[in-house]
């Protein structure tokens, strides 16, 4: 294992400079195993490049001054000197990925039980820098990750979809696995991708799209070892390779007449195909299944259920210790937009909240975090809180669809914060991220390519790294979360840059909020790519995405009272807060109720005059972010490369902020004939 170097590509989060607080001092690793191996090299290459001593030696990696400034160690290793035994013995077990962290004696010290977690600990120090080096003593601090699993999804094609590309929905150039259907033959990069998903706390990669196209559902068969080659890049910082399959494989490539998950045959198609997986790739994650969904087959097609379905697949994985990553993204994508009753919000409750506690131990249910699509505003799905009786797991979407895709500065972590924190029975119950620490962990949509920057939008690394550590600790601050990255990034710069990242990046998402589709209605983006504004661009479509404005009102009446109902799939006092036209959050006003312009919202102005406010301040704040950033020019603080690209983007989102505030405004002045109290141009 050799740690990997690249030129020609942004460091992210992980410059060599981040190393130089350890690769200045004399390092002990001690203990055995791939991932103290990696340590080791870690130690060893940062020693290199700062601290000129050579490393070597039994231990690995020491050199220069007498006396360890620093012992990394396996608690249980052979020879481990004081104060590592010390340190090892207060903090007691820490578990298969924790770590103990202190200071004494004038050593710093990472103790773990096991290898991984020595790896998340030498990743703490880089964090900390000097700091881990204070003169003072640090007492022992603990840390585990939260969620046992902290997973990302690719959606990588092999073969470039013709309409989708190499990547779906990817804002950041190619895949980091494939070029136009072959493995990539240099797979460096996959390496130094995986390392940067370590030092945030990521230990699972589901490697391609959950859209399963027939050159990808070979990688069950004769393209299996493109799957063991970037299982081997990713293991040794700690990442098991998953991939995705279709329902239909034992059909498709197994040559069986049904892929009936209660017929014999299909059930040893799958377990064969498991057994030969692992074959190939004894520490292999498992699979994730996108089923009955957009056109994916699934077992509704043979009159079985999802449980069904994801039994057999579960039953292959489980004498291996495999899991099933069961999407529950199943709806009506063929819908009638005059049929007033079908609800695409009520469909993933509806579909799996009655097979609660039906399916198998190792199947995870990977819910969207919203019960319609990744929209900018929803509430949580209520299907979080519809099935106690099975591990779920939320998925989050750090690619930026429908968020400005990667030109849009939108800094994620302020709204997954809000919603891990949601409290669905109230406050006195579990939280979201509650659920999914407890059930299958967090799962999420990379937003990374092959593009110089590895997210297209420099500033878009911040939402990889605040995912990775809000899956490690759903607690964080994302203010906090963002000063981490920023140290990382920015080597000696941070203390000038911070302000501005602060001003530009903390209300992001807020700001896109503003100039996007109002108070929840969702959606009012251009079909197909979804990027920019057409307020009616779903509205009659089969998509089941409408917001049902007319020249009275506006909004979706998801009421028991006298709209869908969805509503009654809250336990209480959800379902009582949003059935309430008085007590409805307004940011969700829409999503829930029909409304006509006039309404008072609980903030004091009316719904149009607020859709009005808030696209004119949006667009306001994009200014001030530009302006803000075009200040940095010739500070020497970025690197002018840098700046530049983030410059030219944040021109776009002006533009296309721009766009958007015009298209809504109008749209809705049009609509509803009532004027700005404040006389501002509207088209
Ligand atoms: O948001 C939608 C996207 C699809 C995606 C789908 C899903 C992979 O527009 O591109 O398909 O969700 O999550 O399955």
């Amino acid at each position: 294992m050799t740690v990997p170097q690249l030129t020609g590509v942004h460091p992210a989060w992980l410059p060599p400079e981040a190393f130089q607080a350890i690769g200045s001092r004399r390092v002990l690793v001690l203990g055995e195993g791939a991932l103290v191996d990696t340590v080791r090299e870690e130690v060893a290459a940062a020693r290199a490049r700062h601290g000129g001593g050579q490393g070597g030696g039994q231990a690995g990696g020491q050199g220069g001054r007498e006396g360890a400034g620093c012992v990394l160690a396996l608690s249980g290793a052979d020879g481990l000197p004081e104060p590592a035994r010390a340190v090892a013995a207060e903090a007691g077990p820490t578990g298969a990925e924790g770590y103990a962290l202190a200071r004494r004696d004038g050593v710093t010290v990472v103790v773990a039980d096991a290898p991984a977690g020595l790896l998340y600990g030498l990743f703490h120090l880089v964090r900390l820098g000097e700091a881990a080096f204070a003169p003072a003593d640090r007492p022992v601090e603990r840390h585990a990750p939260a969620a046992a699993r902290r997973m990302l999804d690719h959606w990588d094609n092999i073969a470039v979809h013709p309409v989708m590309g190499q990547v779906e929905r990817g804002y950041a150039g190619g895949s980091l696995f494939w070029r136009d259907g072959e493995l990539r033959e240099d797979l460096t990069r996959v390496r130094a991708y995986a390392r940067l998903l370590a030092a945030a706390g990521i230990n699972a990669v589901a490697i391609n799209n959950v859209n399963v196209h027939a050159t990808e559902a070979r990688l069950l068969t004769d393209r299996l070892d493109e799957v063991a080659a970037i299982a081997a890049e990713l293991r040794p910082y700690g990442i098991r390779a998953h991939v995705s399959v279709g329902f239909a494989s034992p059909v498709v490539l197994g040559g069986l007449p049904t892929a009936d998950p209660l017929d014999e045959e299909v059930r040893r198609w799958w377990a064969d195909a498991a057994d030969r997986v692992y074959a190939a790739v004894q520490d292999f994650g498992g699979f994730v299944v996108k089923a009955d969904s957009e056109g994916q087959p699934g077992p509704f097609a043979y009159g079985r259920s999802h449980a069904d379905g994801a039994d057999v697949l579960a039953a292959a994985l489980a004498p291996h210790g495999g899991v099933v990553h069961w999407r529950a993204f199943v709806y009506d994508h063929r819908q009638d937009w005059r049929d007033r009753s079908t609800d695409r919000a009520r469909a993933a409750c509806d579909h799996f909240a009655p097979l609660d506690g039906r399916f198998a131990e190792n199947v995870i249910l990977q819910v969207k975090h919203g019960p319609m699509d990744f929209q900018p505003r929803e509430p949580v799905s209520p299907v979080i809180a519809a099935m106690p009786a099975t591990k779920l797991a939320v998925e989050l979407q750090v690619t930026q669809e429908y968020t400005g895709q990667q030109r849009h500065v939108c800094y994620l972590a302020p709204m997954w914060s809000e919603l891990l924190a949601f409290r669905p029975w109230g406050e006195e119950g579990r939280s979201v991220a509650d659920v999914a620490v407890g059930g299958g962990g967090l799962v999420a949509v990379s937003n990374a390519g092959d593009d110089p920057y590895w997210t297209g939008h420099p500033l878009a690394q911040a939402n990889l790294y605040a995912f990775g550590r809000l899956a490690w600790d759903p607690r964080l601050d994302p203010a906090a979360i963002l000063d981490e990255w920023a140290d990382l990034t920015f080597p000696g710069a941070a203390d000038g840059l911070r302000g501005t990242l602060h001003a530009i990046m903390d209300g992001s998402w807020r700001t896109y909020e503003r100039y996007t589709a109002p108070l929840g209605v969702g959606f009012m983006v251009r079909p197909g790519h979804h990027y920019g504004p057409d307020v009616d661009g779903y509205e009659y479509t089969p998509w089941g995405t409408y917001h049902f404005a007319d020249r009275d009102g506006v909004g979706v009446d998801r009421t028991r009272a006298t709209g869908t109902g969805f509503t009654g799939q809250y336990p209480r006092p959800w379902s009582d807060v949003y059935e309430s036209l008085e007590r409805c959050p307004d940011e969700l006003l829409l999503f829930f109720h029909h409304v006509p312009y006039g309404h008072v919202l609980r903030g004091g102005s009316t719904v149009i005059q607020h859709i009005y406010d808030t696209h004119f301040a949006g667009v306001e704040e994009v200014s001030a972010m530009r302006a803000r950033w075009d200040k940095l020019d010739g500070s020497g603080l970025v690197d002018p490369a840098y700046h530049a690209r983030v410059a030219e983007l944040l021109a776009e989102q002006q533009r296309s902020a721009e766009e958007w505030r015009d298209q809504v405004n109008t749209n809705f002045f049009r609509k509803s004939g009532v004027p700005d109290a404040r006389g501002r141009r509207i088209h």
